[in-house]
C-alpha cells in the first residue's frame, strides 16, 4: 500500500540523513576548533565552511522549498553560496564560528526530522520517493568526502583512524576482461534518488573492448615513474606536460622518494607506498600518460558503465556490478569504513558478471570522457548541480572511492573534475580496443 511504501521511504531517508550527520560530526569533532577555521589548502574551504554550508543547503531545500518555511538565517545564504565565493577566499568571509555552525546545522536537522515525519512523499518530483531528502543526504556525504580530502591535505598528526580493509591478490585473475560489442542501457529513469545528470536511461552502442580487471596499482605506476614516464613528452597531452613541468611533478601527490624507496603521507602518517594498492592522487593527465606508456588508453564513460552494469546473460543493466542489491562491506570499500583503498583483487563478491573487480568503491576512476548531458537531460532541481559544468573542461570519474558513502554511489553515479586535479581520491584503470 502507499502508506507502507511511505513508511519505508521515511525510514530510508532518516537513516541516510542520520548516517551522514554522524560522519559530519566525526570529521568536525576530531580536531580542535582552530583547525576547523584554518585553511589547510587554497584548494579547499575551511572545514567550518563545509559544516555550515551543509546546514544551509538543508535549510534551503528541505525547510524552505519542500516545507515552505521562512528562512531562519537568510543573511548567511550568500556566505555559503559556493558560486559566489571561490574556495580560496572563503576564510575571509564572515563565517559562523564552529560553535554557531554546529548549533545551526543541528537546529536545521531537528526541524527537518519533523518535516520528514509528516510531509507527503508524492505529488511533485521533489518529494516523490523522498527525493529531496535523499538528495540532501547525498549532498552532505559529498561534502563529507570533501572534508576528508581537507583532512588528507592537513599537516600535523593523525586525527582519524579506521580498521584496515580486507586483503586482495590478483593471482589467478586475468589482467583484463573482454566486454563484447553491442548496445546496453546507460543511465537510469527508475533509480529513485539518482541525480539529474544520471538521467534518463538511454541506449548506447559500444564496440568490443578489453578493460583491466582491477584498478592500476602503485606498483604498476612505479614502473612508469622508474621508466622516466614523467620526463618523456611522448606520453603526455600538451596541457598535462605543461602542468607537470610548471609544478615540477614527478610522482603522485603525497609521494616522496627517500632512501631509495617511495613513501607517502596518508592522513598524517608517512608509510612506504604499498605496491598492491590502487594508485591514488593522480590527475587525469597522469592517468592518460600512464595509459599511453602502457600501450593502452582510459576507458570511455560508456565503456566503464557497460563494464559495471551490463549483464550479458540477461541483457539488462544492473544497479551495481554484483546485481541490484545495495552495497555491503563484503562487496565494496565505501563510506570511510577504511582510510585507504583495498589491495587490487579484493572484494570478489563485488565482481561484475564478466569478472571485473573493484568498480565500486576504493578509488574514483578517471574516464576519457568529458562531462556532458545525456540525451533528454533536464536540470533538476537546480542548474548549479550539474548543468553549469557540462562541457569540455571537466572529465568524468566513476565508481566512487573509499570516501564515498553508499547513498552517493551506484553504477550510474557520475562525478567530474578538472583534469589537473589530484587531491581527490582518484585513480584509474585502463582499456584497449578489442
Ligand atoms: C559532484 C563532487 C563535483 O563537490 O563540487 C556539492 C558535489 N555540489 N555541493 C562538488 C556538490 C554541490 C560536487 N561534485
Ligand atoms: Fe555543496
Amino acid at each position: 500500500t502507499p502508506v507502507a511504501a511511505d513508511d519505508v521511504l521515511r525510514k530510508r531517508a532518516l537513516e541516510a540523513l542520520t548516517t551522514a550527520r554522524a560522519r559530519t560530526r566525526l570529521l568536525t569533532e576530531c580536531v580542535e576548533d582552530d583547525e576547523l577555521t584554518a585553511q589547510h589548502s587554497p584548494l579547499m574551504s575551511p572545514l567550518v565552511w563545509d559544516l555550515a554550508h551543509i546546514g544551509n543547503q538543508e535549510e534551503q531545500w528541505l525547510l524552505r522549498t519542500v516545507a515552505g518555511r521562512d528562512a531562519i538565517r537568510p543573511e548567511i545564504d550568500s556566505v555559503y553560496d559556493a558560486f559566489e565565493h571561490p574556495r580560496a577566499e572563503r576564510p575571509t568571509l564572515p563565517l559562523l564560528s564552529p560553535a554557531e555552525s554546529r548549533t545551526y546545522a543541528s537546529d536545521i536537522r531537528g526541524r527537518v526530522l519533523d518535516v520528514l515525519e509528516a510531509h507527503p512523499l508524492h505529488g511533485s518530483p521533489l518529494v516523490d520517493a523522498a527525493f529531496a531528502f535523499g538528495m540532501i543526504a547525498q549532498h552532505e556525504q559529498q561534502h563529507d568526502e570533501t572534508m576528508l580530502i581537507t583532512h588528507q591535505l592537513r599537516r600535523g598528526p593523525a586525527a582519524l583512524d579506521a580498521p584496515e580493509p580486507p586483503g586482495g591478490g590478483t593471482a589467478g585473475l586475468p589482467a583484463e576482461v573482454l566486454v563484447p560489442a553491442g548496445p546496453f542501457t546507460m543511465g537510469t529513469s527508475t533509480e529513485p534518488w539518482a541525480l539529474d545528470n544520471e538521467r534518463p536511461a538511454h541506449h548506447r552502442r559500444v564496440d568490443a573492448f578489453h578493460i583491466d580487471t582491477t584498478p592500476v596499482t602503485n606498483g604498476a605506476f612505479q614502473a612508469f615513474v622508474a621508466d622516466g614516464g614523467y620526463t618523456d613528452e611522448r606520453w603526455w597531452a600538451p596541457e598535462g606536460w605543461d602542468q607537470i613541468r610548471r609544478h615540477d611533478i614527478g610522482a603522485p601527490l603525497f609521494w616522496r622518494r627517500e632512501g631509495g624507496q617511495w613513501l607517502r603521507r596518508r592522513f598524517g602518517v608517512t608509510e612506504p607506498v604499498p605496491e598492491d594498492e590502487p594508485v591514488l592522487h593522480v590527475s587525469w593527465f597522469e592517468a592518460d600518460a600512464y595509459a599511453r606508456w602502457a600501450g593502452r588508453r582510459l576507458p570511455t564513460e560508456a565503456e566503464w558503465e557497460k563494464a559495471a552494469r551490463h549483464d550479458p546473460a540477461s541483457g539488462r543493466s544492473q544497479r551495481y556490478p554484483w546485481g541490484d542489491e545495495d552495497p555491503t562491506p563484503e562487496r565494496a570499500n565505501l563510506g570511510q569504513r577504511h582510510l585507504r583503498p583495498a589491495p587490487a583483487g579484493a572484494y570478489p563478491e563485488g565482481a561484475s558478471p564478466l569478472g571485473v573487480r573493484q568498480l565500486i568503491g576504493d578509488v574514483w576512476e578517471w574516464t576519457s570522457s568529458d562531462f556532458l548531458p545525456y540525451p533528454g537531460f533536464a536540470a533538476f532541481p537546480y542548474r548549479e548541480y550539474s548543468e553549469v559544468f557540462f562541457g569540455p573542461g571537466y572529465k568524468v570519474l566513476r565508481g566512487g572511492s573509499f570516501a564515498v558513502d553508499a547513498v552517493a554511489c551506484r553504477g550510474t553515479f557520475r562525478n567530474w573534475d578538472l583534469p589537473v586535479r589530484r587531491q581527490i581520491f582518484c585513480g584509474f584503470r585502463t582499456a584497449r580496443d578489442a
